[in-house]
């Protein structure tokens, strides 16, 4: 069992957790406010001061930030700090229109360090690992995030950023890397560089890997830990709220726990912003307690997942949130059902013969969308036999058909012809709003 980084904060009571969160909410609320024209617009047009939040249930009466909110205000309007205070600035990782800029001042950036350091003490990292981390060091949350982190526990980094997959499979091999830190989708590209160059996972020292910044399914974690030869975790995150370090998998990889001391977490009905009973699936929102350049109050995450109370054989406390279904604008919506990408992989990765690659391609043909899969499928396995391969269409149509309630067009690729990915991957193209 690995160790607990923060027991106090950890493994508090409800109770007593929950008279720590009002009260840091209440502090936030004041310096939010204060500071922040966009919170005192907002609470104003609601009539609302922050005096009137007198318990957690009252949080469901303030108004929600956005992305939207953050673009409007770029780049510095909704810093809470003047910017002689901030020490780094960091922006997500947004694909569409100027990207979103947040701030951390020097206490912000321990704390992050410690939130960090947390969900890598649960996943079971220790002083004596060796951490190599393979996001993009700039202006993404993601390497500087787990870097820190790993300082605070005392565990050896190599930064070795983005890509260069070769490059870095020498230097886990002579550097002897006992962690891996990247994206799961990375992670699946090293494994595939290994086997080509023949590399034996067993001969290498990693042990556990540490994947997150994008959604990935318990099949794609299966094909990790069976390639790579050793425990995969989940960790979750957003630049807005700090990065890396709002949510970890402990050694039971039963949810990511929370650090709820640090964030509270609503679960809300993306349609209707109403927040709903515990273990109903929706839309994350959090609201950050401790930040001090950049607060979020009941930052809408567009994440869609559920929350689990139940104590956790671990010894910790706090809520756990399951994988992410993917995000509710990520979401598709394919002759009107919604359609999560995660629901198609999960699909894939069980049959044998699919590689783990694939893309989502939408199209409307006149009023109709259709939805092709492109799958690469195992070196020389049918591509000479048509009626295998028929055979082998129809059954992975079928077998999506039925868990995500429309037809879809399965297309089988030659290995090695779909993108790979060194960051986040994106999966979908969707030709319908191009
Ligand atoms: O991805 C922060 C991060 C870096 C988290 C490294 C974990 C590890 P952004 O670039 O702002 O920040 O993207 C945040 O990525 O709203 C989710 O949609 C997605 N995401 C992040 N982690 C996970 C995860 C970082 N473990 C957005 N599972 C979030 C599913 C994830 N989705």
């Amino acid at each position: 069992m690995s160790a607990i980084w923060d027991p106090q904060h950890e493994c508090m009571s409800r109770d007593e957790l929950e008279q720590l969160q009002l009260e840091r909410l209440q502090a936030t609320l004041n310096r939010a406010y204060k500071n922040v024209r966009c919170y005192q617009n907002k609470f104003n047009a609601l009539g609302i001061v922050p005096e009137d939040i007198t318990s957690l249930g009252d949080l469901a009466k303030l108004p929600f930030t956005t992305k939207e909110d953050l673009r409007v205000n770029y780049p510095y309007g909704m810093f809470a700090v003047p910017l002689r205070e901030v020490v780094r600035i960091h922006s997500s990782s947004g694909t569409t229109g100027k990207p979103t800029v947040v701030g951390y001042t020097r206490n912000d950036l321990k704390y992050w360090a410690g939130l960090v350091a947390r969900f890598m003490t649960a996943a079971g990292v220790t002083p004596d690992d060796v951490i190599q981390i393979t996001f993009g060091y700039g202006m993404f949350t993601g390497a500087f995030g787990l870097h820190y982190g790993s300082e605070a526990i005392g565990a050896a980094v190599i930064p070795m950023g983005g890509g260069n997959t070769e490059k870095q499979l020498m230097i886990m091999q002579d550097y002897r890397s006992t962690v891996l830190v990247g994206t799961p989708s990375y992670a699946l590209t090293l494994a595939e560089r290994m086997e080509k160059l023949g590399i034996d996972p067993k001969s290498l020292s990693l042990k556990v890997g540490l994947f997150g910044g994008e959604p990935w399914s318990e099949a794609m974690r299966t094909e990790i830990e069976q390639r790579l030869c050793i425990s995969a975790t989940d960790n979750y995150g957003l630049s807005e709220v700090i990065g890396p370090g709002v949510a970890g998998e402990c050694p039971f990889k039963c949810g990511m726990h929370i650090a709820e001391d640090a964030f509270i977490a609503e679960i809300i009905d993306p349609e209707t912003g109403e927040v709903l009973p515990p273990g109903s699936v929706g839309e994350l929102v959090l609201t950050t307690l401790a930040k001090e350049a950049f607060p979020m109050i009941r930052y809408r995450t567009r994440d869609i997942t559920s929350l689990v109370y139940e104590p956790c054989a671990c010894g910790r406390t706090t809520v756990r949130m399951k994988k992410t279904m993917g995000r509710s604008d990520d979401m598709l919506i394919i002759k009107g059902v919604n359609v999560f990408p995660s629901q198609i992989e999960e699909v894939l990765f069980a049959i044998e013969g699919c590689e783990p690659h694939y893309q989502l391609v939408v199209e409307r043909r006149g009023t109709t969308d259709v939805l092709e899969v492109d799958i690469e499928v195992t070196e020389n396995i049918f591509f000479d036999e048509m009626k295998k391969q028929r055979a082998f269409l129809e059954q992975v149509e079928k077998r999506i058909e039925s868990v995500i309630g429309v037809g879809v067009s399965v297309k089988l690729v030659e290995p090695g012809s779909i993108q790979r990915f060194e960051g986040k991957a994106q999966r979908v193209i969707d030709k319908r709003t191009l």
